[in-house]
């Protein structure tokens, strides 16, 4: 899938070193060290009522992290999925009377759109779900082969023209912690009550007659009446939601890449099982580090498609507000920190783009701070788990003596924060 242009990223003199992340899987902060090239899968946007806040948030966080990479000589891949087809997004196109397709690729587009604006770096590799659907049904056969999926019984599904009856199919986590380098709870560390409880609230199906355990995942879903469906060797129908990450990771980046990230929503059952997934697949870890966002609430709770209490970037932009005033008012919170938006946030942020063009903008004479301090300064903050409210306040504190180099001082805001004054 086509993704979106890659905005301009100045080179700076000197380099950030390598950036230490929070990892969730070992609930410490770790280098997160390219071995040649950096690898990076975040998980993208199931295609409706984007782009929220919270989504701009979590991308925005990755972007950071490829800016640190790039500041510290590595050169990076990336890639991020589109989850085109799955329950929630058939539920919204019935209910509004849009065709699936449809409201995938207008949603796609929107979002494109906004991350434009934003200036937030592309993925080399945009890969939507409906465009490997016959790989992941590759890989959901050789799980069953390798007898770590298996069939339930599924009396709802379509019979095909050979007059057999469709199943779904099921990973198998006892078969997989016994064959693969992975166990459950590996990158969550959650106890199985907490685990049981998001997997029922997180598109699960515990109760599941014929599961081996409650928490096994769906990993292919058979084709059943007005449902899309794909034909493949497991039998006509569509991916489970795990599977498409693991599949698509492992294509792109193949195995121990530098980084999973995504918002924290997703380190049970998501992450979990599709590392769970991936390592049966390959017998490899899949990530070096597990990295999740905080969660962006509004009026009380998780900003999300389901409950509908959404501020949407395009609807920002519509009001007018500079795009990098956005930016700038998600970078002043720590990206894995939940927080809540107020609007506050923005109207610092206007400020502070005053401020910051009012002392470091084009044709502003120098001060007497000096520039390549202050960028060592920030780089400091920034390789230390992405600490943007700390770049900054380092920022603001030059605002009142100025700086010795201005241009420089706006070449690293631009490179680093994604800023152009
Ligand atoms: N398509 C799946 C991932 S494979 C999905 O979760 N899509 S999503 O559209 O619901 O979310 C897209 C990304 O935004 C995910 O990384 C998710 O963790 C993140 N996200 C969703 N809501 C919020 C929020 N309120 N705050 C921060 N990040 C969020
Ligand atoms: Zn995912």
């Amino acid at each position: 899938m086509r993704a979106w242009p890659r905005p301009e990223i100045p080179a700076l003199p000197g380099h950030a070193g390598v950036p230490r992340l929070h990892d969730t899987a070992t609930g410490s902060l770790v280098e997160a060290r390219p071995t040649d090239v950096a690898r990076l899968y975040v998980c993208g946007i199931t295609p409706y009522d984007a782009t929220h806040l919270g989504h701009a948030t979590t991308y925005l966080a990755y972007d950071t992290l490829q800016r640190i990479w790039l500041d510290a000589g590595y050169s990076v891949h990336y890639a991020q999925n589109v989850t085109d087809i799955d329950d929630p997004l058939l539920e919204r196109a019935a209910a509004t009377g849009v065709e699936w397709k449809e409201l995938a690729l207008s949603q796609v587009e929107l979002f494109r759109e906004d991350m434009t604006a934003l200036g937030i770096i592309p993925p080399d590799e945009y890969v939507a779900v409906t465009e490997v659907i016959d790989e992941i049904a590759e890989a959901v056969c050789r799980l069953s082969d390798a007898g770590i999926a298996y069939a339930v019984d599924t009396p709802d599904a379509l019979v095909n023209d050979a007059g057999v009856r469709g199943t779904d199919l099921y990973f198998d986590i006892a078969a997989a912690e016994e064959s693969a380098p992975w166990r459950l709870g590996d990158e969550s560390n959650l106890d199985r009550e907490t685990m049981l409880t998001l997997f029922a609230e997180r598109g699960g199906d515990p109760d599941r007659a014929g599961k081996r355990d409650k928490l096994d995942p769906l990993v292919w879903r058979a084709a059943r009446d007005g449902e899309p469906s794909w034909p493949s060797r497991v039998g006509d129908g569509r991916p489970g939601w795990h599977i498409e990450c693991s599949v698509i990771a492992l294509m792109e980046l193949g195995t121990d890449f530098t980084v999973q990230g995504g918002g924290s929503d997703l380190v049970f059952p998501h992450h979990d099982m599709s590392a769970g997934h991936a390592a049966a697949l390959s017998g490899h870890p899949l990530a070096g580090v597990y990295s999740h966002a905080g969660m962006v609430a509004y009026q009380g709770e998780k900003m999300s498609k389901s409950l509908g209490n959404l501020v949407l970037v395009s609807g920002l932009r519509a009001d007018g507000i500079d795009p990098r005033a956005i930016r700038l008012a998600l970078l002043s919170q720590h990206y894995r920190t939940d927080w809540e938006w107020t609007g506050t946030q923005l109207d610092e942020a206007v400020l502070r783009q005053t401020r910051w063009g009012v002392a470091f903008g084009e044709h502003v004479a120098p001060g007497s701070a000096s520039s390549a301090e202050l960028i060592e300064n920030i780089r400091t903050a920034l390789v230390t788990d992405l600490d943007t409210p700390a770049a900054l306040t380092l920022i603001d504190a030059a605002v009142p003596v100025g700086v010795d180099d201005p241009a420089l001082l706006r070449d690293a805001i631009d490179a680093l924060l994604g800023i152009r004054l």
